[in-house]
């Protein structure tokens, strides 16, 4: 359902812009033959920025308010997951982490229907921190950066095995990065 939202939304942007490609290609054949000159291609490239911040503030003010960083904002969630991302692990742990000394790290099982915070950071460079579903459909991701907490929460509702994956490429061992969670 939202993926076919989402597959409409792209078919009539792309559609909006083949229609400009169009107006363009055919109002500047007639340019030369025009006594307009350089009003008529100044009024063609005002025409266009409109048309162009219109359809960027629609694509923006369909997908802003989708944004994670507004999810839950008014909940208070009920479990909170540390996550450290190095090269080349995750490390969960149910206890804040401490970046000079990591520790071992938990298994982590959640609960369906709970709200659960990820506190992630990162112990070296630049990670990604990606939530898949038990169908290898991305649930939820944020990015893990050195001396940053970025907090992302999630109420999950099929139970299973969620793989985490990173989506930054960190070096030379990032295919190795993945972990695992339960949810039951
Ligand atoms: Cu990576």
């Amino acid at each position: 359902m939202q993926h076919t939202s989402i597959l409409l939304l792209f078919l009539a942007l792309a559609g909006a812009a083949i229609l400009i490609f169009i107006y363009v290609f055919r109002t500047s054949k007639n340019a030369n033959s025009d006594e307009g000159g350089m009003t008529n291609a100044l009024r063609k490239r005002f025409w266009f920025i409109l048309i162009l911040f219109i359809v960027l503030g629609i694509f923006a003010s369909v997908t802003i308010p989708k944004s994670p960083y507004f999810l839950f904002a008014d909940e208070q969630p009920s479990r909170v997951v540390h996550i450290a991302a190095a090269q080349y692990y995750f490390l969960m742990s149910n206890e804040a982490i401490d970046p000079k000394n990591p520790g071992a790290g938990d298994t982590i099982e959640i609960n369906t229907g709970e709200l659960v915070e990820f506190r992630v950071t990162s112990l070296d460079v630049n990670h990604g921190f990606a939530i898949y579903g038990p169908n290898n459909d991305i649930v939820a991701q944020t990015q893990a950066m050195p001396g940053y907490v970025n907090r992302l929460r999630w109420k999950f509702t099929t139970p299973g095995t969620y793989n985490i994956l990173c989506l930054e490429y960190c070096g030379n061992g990032h295919q190795l990065m993945k972990s695992t969670f339960t949810v039951k």
